[in-house]
This record gives C-alpha cells, structure tokens and sequence, in this order.
C-alpha cells in the first residue's frame, strides 16, 4: 500500500515541490487547502488530478482533526504559514495565530487522531535573527527578530516538547532561504528577477527595494523539500540545519539577475524606505553538516544557477 502524506501550505512554494516529489516516490498525496472565494492551483495545476483536496484552516481546530481523520497519514508536512516577514509586523495576532498556535493545532490533532504518524514542522533560520554565532547550526541560540521569527521559535520549541512529552515522531528542519521560479512575488528574490524581466522588456523603468546590504543563505526549494522527506525516514525524530553554507547579499543577487540581461542593476534600482524593516537580520549562514553527515543531504544548485534559473523564467513568461 502506498504511504500516506498530509501537506499543510501545498499551494504554496514548498508544497508544490514536495507534492510532486512524493507523487513521484510512488506517495498517496493529500492537500490540505484553505476556502478561498477564487482558487488558488496556480503551482500545482500539473499535479491537481493526482492530490486529493481537504478544506481545513490552521484556525480551526476541528477542521485539522477532521483533516487527518480523512486522510489517515503515514507522514504529515506542516508547511502552512504567515510566511512573509514584513507582513508580521502590519498583523502580529495573525501571524501568530497561524504560524505559532496552529503548529499547536496540528500536533494537538496529530497526538489525539494520528500519533503513530511522523510530523515535520517548517522552522526557519529567521528564528537565528541577530545571529549568536557564524555559521549558525542545530546547537546555535535563538535571537528572532520579528513577529514571524518570534511565532516560529514557539512552533519550532513546540514541537520539540510535543517529541519529548507524548513521544511523538516529531521534528523540525530548520531551513534557510530556499528560492526558485514559483517563489511568491514580494519576497525580494523574486522581486528582482521579475524586475529584470520587466525592465527588459520594456514595461517597468525602475525597481525600488529596501536594504540591499542584507546578506542571505539561498538554496534552490526544490533540493530542500528532499531534506524535508529525509528527515521523515531516520530511526530516530531529530531536527536538522539545512542550508547550503554560502552567503550572498542582495547587491550580489542584484548584480547577476541585471547581468543576465545585459543590464546594470545601478541605472535601475531605487532605495524606497517602504521596504526597510524596524528589525533586520543583517547575515544568515547556515551549517548543514549533521544534513549531510547523517541524512546524506546535499543541495545540487549553487547560488549563481539559482538567480539565473530565476531570470530566464520571468524573462520567458513574460515575454510570450
Ligand atoms: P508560502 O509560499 O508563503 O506558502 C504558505 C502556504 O501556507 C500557502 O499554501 C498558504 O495557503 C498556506 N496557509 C497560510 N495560512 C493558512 C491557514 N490559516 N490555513 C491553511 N493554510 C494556510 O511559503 P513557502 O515559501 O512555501 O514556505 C513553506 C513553509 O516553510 C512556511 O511555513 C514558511 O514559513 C517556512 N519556511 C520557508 C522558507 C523559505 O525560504 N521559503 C524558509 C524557512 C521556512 P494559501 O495559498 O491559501 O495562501
Ligand atoms: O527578504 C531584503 C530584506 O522577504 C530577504 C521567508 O521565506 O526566508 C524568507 O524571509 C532580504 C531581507 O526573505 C527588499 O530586508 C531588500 O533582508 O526575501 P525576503 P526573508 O525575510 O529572509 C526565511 C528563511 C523565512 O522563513 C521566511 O518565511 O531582502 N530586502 N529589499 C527586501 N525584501 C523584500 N521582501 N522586498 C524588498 O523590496
């Protein structure tokens, strides 16, 4: 029989990725979506006949137990977040009641409906925030530095007390920025290669963003939704770094997503504080070597394939 996946957040980034890469491990998958007044497939409309759907809502409690009652999973994904940093500040409640208690809401349900099942919880390298020390690993203190990083932290520590006080098989990947062409349209990476795409094609004259000295660890999504899996298969319930241990700043992305046009990114970008946060996190660099020492994780692309991978995809969408 096939094994069983619940996924929380899979119209989002990750759980298109890790959708697809289930369904092609040979995985019964099953999406839990949230009600929208317009549906919301665009990244897994490939994949839509083959995921079976559930409504439920982080909120909501009973729709959670409802949710594994129905889909009785050997694995269960919690992806669904606030996910979008500045956002936390404009909706602090919201953010925590997504992101912090319904971690809580899904290892309630999953301890009283489905405790033999093996949970992974989406934890964040923005829970490092103003960082202890460099690079930062498993052991490395936590300083979050806004309302997300902050509801995180509880949901990361949740799920190590849900592991150690009922035993279950719980764990956290602590992930570092993980981008690619689905990656949603405000987070800067994005920003700047949809940007590009514009300037080029004549429909945008400018590209305004905040701090561009802010320095970041970023892989590709579609290597790190494997982590996610591998971390599901160990004897033992740990949690993991997962990072590709470069770090870039945004100048760096600016300057080869420009490039790949034949553009300069200094003729182009402006400095609009709209986009400066009262807390930033000046540099993230992860360690992932317990990753590749015990789950024999490695990620298969670099930073400079990344941004390009990026550009020719806004370049090509765009442009037809
Ligand atoms: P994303 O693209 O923003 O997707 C978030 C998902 O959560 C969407 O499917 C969204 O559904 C769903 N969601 C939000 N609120 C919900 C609610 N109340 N009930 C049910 N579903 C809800 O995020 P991502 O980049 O794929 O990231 C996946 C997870 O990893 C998130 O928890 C994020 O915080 C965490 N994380 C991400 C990164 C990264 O670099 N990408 C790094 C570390 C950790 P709708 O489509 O209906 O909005
Ligand atoms: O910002 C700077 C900004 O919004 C990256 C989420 O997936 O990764 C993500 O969080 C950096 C910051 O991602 C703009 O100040 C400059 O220093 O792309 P971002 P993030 O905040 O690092 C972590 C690991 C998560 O867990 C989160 O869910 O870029 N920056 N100018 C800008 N950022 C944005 N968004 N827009 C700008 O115009």
């Amino acid at each position: 029989m096939a094994t069983r996946a619940l996924i929380t957040g899979i119209t989002g980034q990750d759980g298109s990725y890790l959708a697809e890469y289930l369904l092609n491990q040979g995985y019964e998958v099953f999406g839990m979506v949230r009600r929208s007044s317009s549906e919301n497939f665009g990244r897994i409309t490939q994949i839509q006949d083959q995921v079976t759907f559930i409504q439920a809502d982080l909120l909501d409690q009973a729709s959670l137990v409802q949710a594994m009652r129905e889909s009785r999973p050997d694995e269960i994904y919690n992806l669904a977040a606030q996910s979008f940093v500045p956002t936390s500040w404009r909706q602090p409640v919201l953010t925590g009641e997504f992101t912090a208690l319904g971690v809580t809401r899904m290892l309630d349900a999953m301890r009283q409906v489905a405790p033999e099942a093996r949970f992974y919880q989406a934890s964040s390298s923005e829970m490092f925030g103003k960082v202890r020390e460099v690079p930062q690993n498993e052991l490395t203190p936590f300083h979050p530095r806004s309302p997300y990083a902050v509801a995180k932290t509880y949901g990361h520590h949740l799920t190590v007390n849900y592991r150690e006080s009922y035993g279950l098989f719980a764990v956290s990947g602590i992930l570092f920025n993980h981008e690619s062409p689905r990656r949603g349209h405000e987070f800067v990476t994005r920003k700047i290669t949809d940007g590009v795409a514009r300037i080029k094609l004549g429909m945008a004259k400018e590209l305004r963003l905040g701090n561009i000295d802010s320095q970041r660890d970023w892989g590709y999504a579609g290597d790190y939704v494997r982590a996610m899996h591998l971390m599901l298969q160990q004897d033992e319930p740990d949690d993991f770094v997962v990072a590709t241990g470069r770090t870039h700043s945004v100048r760096d992305f600016l300057e080869i997503a420009f490039g790949r046009v034949g553009l300069k990114f200094e003729d182009y970008v402006a400095q609009d504080p709209r986009f400066m946060r009262p807390a930033e996190v000046d540099q993230l660099i992860g360690d992932s070597t317990k990753a590749k020492t015990k789950l024999g994780w490695q990620p298969t692309v670099d930073f400079e394939q990344l941004v390009v991978m990026m550009v020719d995809h806004d370049m090509a969408l765009l442009g037809s």
